[in-house]
Order: structure tokens, then C-alpha cells, then sequence
């Protein structure tokens, strides 16, 4: 008696269902656990703010939940290669016409919409307790994150084709490299002077638009002090591939140093600059005018 015999179910026939459901389910137990814990840590894009911790977390739960999705296709696409063919020398006959079978339409329906409206809940919901997930959110944002009210304000100019930052709280002086302290609240308002530009933090987790004429607001917590890449994520002309820079996470300590060193060495172009008005419009309170 063969293997498949063995297994045969009503009639004789293999019952190939519940073989591709046990290979299935035995591989997904094998196969989630090394997603999580072994491929996991070094999904993207890592851990440097509270905004990229986050989108990690959530990376790994999207590729630990469609895990399942992929080795199912895998094995019945496997069970069927081995299985599902002619005898050698043998005539090639197909098996009768299927019209429906509606325990399998039923399954497939109320799972996937059960899958794809339970992560419509829950990417909602991180968005919201995560203040955007590091997304720009517009001149007003609706969630902010703890400690928003005290907020390092960082205002990103966008034009073609470099990055230009400005401290409000630090006499408006502005900047070609990006400082920050650590384990504090910044809240980014991303513009542009002239096309659209897309700040791109890496590390930091963020990306925003920058658009003439919006303030686009996104909050990052750096976690860790280290270096981080900025880079226009918006083609947006001839030197778009060189419009990038390298930011620092500092201690407090040493990013009170740098902003006093940088107050002193653009003094002399600062006291020329506006105060804060339509000439960056919009302004970086938030009040758009
Ligand atoms: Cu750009």
C-alpha cells in the first residue's frame, strides 16, 4: 500500500488538503519564529529614534504575519509540482471541472478580510499613538507625541538643491547641518522655496514633504546619540541625487555647545536675516499666516 493510500481519505482519494494543511502548519511554526527573532532585528531601519523603533516593530509584524500567506503559496506550489502530475509515458488527463466550493470561498474570504481590515485597525492605531509614525502631518497635526509642548522647533528649508535648518528657539539661526539633542521632542516643519523636496532623516525615521507654502509638521525622539543621513526623497530636478547631509545626535551638553558655536560663527548673517515672517512663509509655529 502506498504512502498516498495511507493517507487516502473518503473513496480511496489522498486527502491532499489536510497533507498541504499539516505541511503547511508545521512549516509555519518552524519558519515564523526565525521571521521574529532571527530576521527580525535586522529589519529596518533600526532603533536610533522612538518614530524608527516604532516602524520596526511594525516591519516585523508585517513580514511575521505575511510569512503564513507566502509559505502556503510555497507549499501547495511545491505539493502540486510533486503530486499533481502524469505518470511517466502516461496519457496527460485533466481531473473533472471544479465550478465552486464555498467551505474554500468562505475560508479565504472572511480570512483575508479579517487579515487586511485587522492591520487597517492597527496601522491606524499606531499612527496615532506613535504622532504620525514620522510622516508629516500637516500645518496641525492631530496626534502629537508626549512632550510636544516642549519641543525642540526645527524648521527644515528645502530648495534645489541643499538643506538649510533653523532654530526659532536659538535667535533664528540657521544652519547647513543638522544638530540634535538626544531624548528630546523635535518637532520638524518641513517647507520648501521652491519645488517639492522630501526630508528624508533615515536613521530618525522621518519623511516628510516639503512643499512651498505648507508647513508640514513631523515630531521625532532621537534615543541615542550617533550620526544620521538626510536625503531629498522627492526627485526635484538636476542635482536631486545631491541634496543630502549628514546629521548628529548629541548629548545635551554637547548640542548647547554646538548651537552656541553656531549662533557665534552665522552671527554676523542672522542679524540680517527677518524675523520669523512670509519671507519663510510658512512660519514655524504652526500659525500659518
Ligand atoms: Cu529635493
Amino acid at each position: 500500500m502506498s504512502e498516498a493510500a495511507a493517507a487516502a481519505g473518503h473513496g480511496g482519494a489522498p486527502r491532499h488538503g489536510v497533507r498541504i494543511a499539516v505541511i503547511w502548519a508545521l512549516a509555519t511554526a518552524v519558519v515564523v519564529p526565525l521571521v521574529i527573532w532571527v530576521v527580525g532585528p535586522h529589519i529596518p531601519p533600526g532603533t536610533m529614534s522612538q518614530q524608527t523603533r516604532d516602524q520596526h516593530t511594525v516591519n516585523v509584524a508585517l513580514t511575521a504575519l505575511a510569512t503564513p500567506v507566502l509559505l502556503l503559496i510555497w507549499v501547495y506550489f511545491a505539493y502540486a509540482i510533486r503530486n499533481f502530475r502524469a505518470d511517466p509515458g502516461g496519457a496527460v488527463l485533466d481531473g473533472p471541472a471544479i465550478t465552486g466550493n464555498s467551505r474554500i470561498q468562505t475560508t479565504w474570504l472572511v480570512v483575508t478580510a479579517a487579515m487586511v481590515l485587522g492591520l487597517a485597525v492597527f496601522g491606524t492605531a499606531d499612527l496615532f499613538s506613535a504622532a504620525g509614525a514620522g510622516g508629516g502631518e500637516g500645518p496641525r497635526p492631530v496626534p502629537k507625541p508626549a512632550g510636544a509642548n516642549t519641543a525642540l522647533q526645527v524648521q527644515v528649508i528645502g530648495q534645489q538643491w541643499l538643506w538649510t535648518f533653523r532654530y526659532p528657539s536659538y535667535g533664528g539661526v540657521e544652519t547647513p547641518t543638522l544638530d540634535l539633542p538626544v531624548n528630546r521632542v523635535i518637532e520638524f516643519h518641513v517647507t520648501s522655496l521652491d519645488v517639492v523636496h522630501s526630508f528624508w532623516a533615515i536613521e530618525l525615521g522621518i519623511k516628510a514633504d516639503a512643499i512651498q507654502g505648507a508647513d508640514n509638521v513631523a515630531y521625532a525622539t532621537p534615543l541615542r546619540t550617533g550620526s544620521f543621513q538626510v536625503r531629498c526623497d522627492e526627485l526635484c530636478g538636476l542635482w536631486h541625487g545631491h541634496m543630502n547631509t549628514t546629521g548628529q545626535v548629541l548629548t545635551d551638553a554637547a548640542f548647547t555647545n554646538w548651537i552656541a558655536g553656531q549662533q557665534r560663527k552665522y552671527a554676523g548673517v542672522t542679524k540680517y536675516l527677518p524675523p520669523y515672517s512670509l519671507v519663510y512663509y510658512p512660519q514655524p509655529t504652526g500659525n500659518a499666516p
